[in-house]
């Protein structure tokens, strides 16, 4: 990620703590105290409280209360994942953007992040509710090296990401119900939606979709969902309004949380397929339950007992076959609930 000078100029202030003079800040970027200043009025009015003082200086007071490019991509610590971020106040779909840009050769990595999106998108041409102010919306450019048949594992890998990302910011463990859902208090509190283009043989591109509620309260939620969807403040009993400052604070906090462990698991897609299927295993609230699955027209009955290399749901039905599938072609309901 390329530091601006603004970027610099809020790197130095948060290392400092306190307050540095417009002197030593002119010398250290190499400009003049006068563009100090001019610098300083802008990021006042990106949302930045910068206190200044005639005889000591400049000091940063608070970040942004929205969600914020600079906030967002501040000492990330990734090498590809979230490299180049793009950050939208408002935006049709973070999907449709990131394969925008990845059609347009965008490097691996690059991520579409939105505050609110006016059209998102679920699987099978269903809608995603993406209220600003609330949730993650944000998609990832990928360009994996592997065939398009197995693709599911990168929704895997980011499945068990994201669920790591929101147990090491929050505490709070959710499962993950096969193929792209993560599920709190029996609710849905995220979707994946990965879409990709492909050759005969191999993938252009990935775009990883990620829908996370973080901030909703219930009655933020459309009645036609509000049974099934529910947030990560829902759960711990608060909905935090758009001005409330944790609400980005804890957005951006687990939004680069994400983008980290998202580069840890796929990365080890590549040299340990294996262990990321393990870790998916111990997330899951699919295995080992009974539920009803439709393939491609016909009912079945049966328990899901594991998942393939491929990343493929083995279901024992109750017929006693045995049967595999795609996430494509099935449609999975719990016999309990939503889960
Ligand atoms: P899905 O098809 O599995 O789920 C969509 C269904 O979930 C909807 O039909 C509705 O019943 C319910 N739903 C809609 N909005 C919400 C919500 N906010 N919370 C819980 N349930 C909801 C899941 O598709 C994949 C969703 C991916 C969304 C991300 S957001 C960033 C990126 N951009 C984009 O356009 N989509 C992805």
């Amino acid at each position: 990620m390329q530091l601006d000078i603004r970027d610099k100029l809020i790197r130095r202030l948060k290392e400092a703590g306190g307050y540095v003079s417009g002197e030593v800040l002119s010398e250290e970027l190499g400009i003049t105290r006068t563009a100090i200043w001019k610098h300083i009025r802008e990021l006042r009015s990106e949302g930045y409280e910068i206190e200044s003082s005639p005889g000591l200086g400049y000091r940063l007071a608070g970040v942004p209360r929205k969600m914020n490019a600079r906030e967002l991509a501040y000492d990330l610590g990734t090498t590809v994942i979230g490299k180049d971020i793009r950050y939208f106040e408002s935006i049709d779909s973070t999907n449709s953007a990131a394969k925008k840009a990845a059609a347009e050769g965008c490097d691996e990595g690059t991520v579409i992040v939105a505050d609110a999106q006016t059209a998102g998108r679920g699987r099978l041409g269903r809608s995603w509710n993406s209220a600003a102010g609330k949730g993650i919306w944000m998609s990832v450019v990928l360009r994996p090296e592997m065939a398009p048949e197995d693709v599911q594992l990168v929704t895997i890998a980011a499945s068990v990401a994201v669920s790591r990302a929101i147990f090491s910011v929050t505490g709070i463990r959710t499962g993950i119900k096969w193929p792209n859902d993560i599920i709190l208090d029996g609710k849905k509190v995220c979707g994946i939606l990965t879409e990709m283009s492909t050759e005969i043989d191999r993938i252009n591109y990935v775009v990883l979709g990620i829908g996370l509620n973080v901030s909703h309260g219930p009655a933020d939620f459309p009645e036609e969902i509000r049974d099934k969807a529910t947030s990560l403040m829902c759960h711990q009993g608060e909905g935090l309004n758009d001005a409330d400052e944790k609400s980005a604070r804890v957005r951006t906090a687990l939004f680069r949380e994400i983008l980290r462990e998202l580069e840890n698991v796929y990365f080890m897609l590549g040299s340990n397929a294996k262990a990321v299927l393990d870790e998916w295993r111990e997330w899951s609230v699919t295995l080992g339950r009974p539920l009803r699955a439709e393939i491609r027209g016909v009912e079945y009955k049966g328990t899901a007992v594991d998942i393939t290399p491929e990343g493929r749901l083995v279901i024992k039905c109750s017929d006693g076959v045995i049967r595999e599938v795609m996430s494509g072609e099935v449609s999975i309901r719990g016999v309990m609930g939503y889960v």
